[in-house]
């Protein structure tokens, strides 16, 4: 999905014409600062794939901790919903990867037929996961020494989230305090930024990166970052129903934000 870009310090993702519109409200919105810098559109040379080039994030860092937390309480559009409720559609690939986790999480019926539809796999897994709770979850970290995991589908309490934060910072201490400034500061952005009060923002990130010298955090993934339908205001922080398009994003924060700080007071 990612390769190095032509310019240096620069990566290529995949385009997403969703994901494109985003990065160019962005550039122009206070949230600037807080995403890697969108530096336009690339063809590959057979004109068959078209990339979005981005400032590699990782660029001024040497041998970075990388984590990815997805924010929000709800990792799924509310069309994929609708659109399994008019014509459900069975996943063979979303039921094999709840038994990995779960024998027992299929019902009889999923069990029977070995599929399960995407929104229920999703909610599953928000479920299993501290995102339903605590509006975020860990997706992956990877350690300096280049090691990686995206063994956190069941990372769901507050206790277990502060495990793997102090594993990550383990021997970086300085980057907690910077975490929690740079998050206090993305918070405050956010309730001023006309991109957020007027976007659902699904399945996007927070990326938490810390070498031996400086720590960072910028939001990235606006794959599934939809504008609002122009008679729709959310707050970001009320629970999800059906209709709302509330995201959760910054229930996340909020707790993110008060767990490092417990980790300070530690
Ligand atoms: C994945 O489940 C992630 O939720 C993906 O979201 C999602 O992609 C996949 O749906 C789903 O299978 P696991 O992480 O449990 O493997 P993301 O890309 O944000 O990580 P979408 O398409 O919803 O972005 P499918 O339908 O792409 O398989
Ligand atoms: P996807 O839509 O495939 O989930 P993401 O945008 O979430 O893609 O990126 C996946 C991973 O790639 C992130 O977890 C992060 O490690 C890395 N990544 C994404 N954007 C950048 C960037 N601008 N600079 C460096 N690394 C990045
Ligand atoms: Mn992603």
């Amino acid at each position: 999905n990612f390769k190095a870009g032509p310019d240096q310090g620069t990566i290529l993702k995949k385009l997403s014409v969703k994901e494109e519109k985003c990065f160019k409200v962005l550039m122009k919105d206070v949230l600037r600062p807080y995403v890697p810098e969108y530096k336009g559109l690339v063809t590959s040379d057979d004109g068959e794939c078209s990339y979005i080039q981005l400032q590699d994030l990782l660029g001024d860092f040497v041998s970075p901790c990388v984590m990815d937390c997805k924010i929000g309480v709800r990792t799924y559009l509310e069309e994929e919903l609708a659109k399994a409720k008019e014509k459900p559609k069975l996943r063979k690939d979303m039921y094999e990867k709840m038994v990995q986790i779960d024998t027992q999480a299929p019902t009889e019926e999923e069990h029977r037929l070995k599929a399960v539809t995407k929104p229920r796999y999703m909610v599953w897994r928000e479920t299993i996961s501290s995102t339903a709770t605590l509006g975020f979850r860990i997706e992956g970290i990877r350690k300096a020494d280049g090691t990686s995991s995206k063994d956190f589908k069941t990372t769901k309490t507050k206790e277990q989230i502060i495990k793997a934060f102090m594993e990550f910072t383990d021997t970086f201490p300085h980057a907690v305090p910077k975490y929690i400034q740079r998050l206090k500061a993305i918070k405050a952005t956010l309730e001023a930024s006309d991109f957020f009060s007027t976007h659902e923002v699904i399945g996007s990130s927070l990326l938490f990166v810390h070498d031996r010298y400086n720590a960072n955090v910028w939001l990235i993934d606006f794959a599934k970052t939809l504008l609002l339908p122009e008679e729709i205001t959310i707050d970001h922080s009320s629970y999800w129903k059906v209709g709302n398009h509330e995201d959760g994003y910054l229930i996340g924060i909020n707790n993110l934000i008060s767990i490092f700080v417990t980790m300070l007071e530690k």
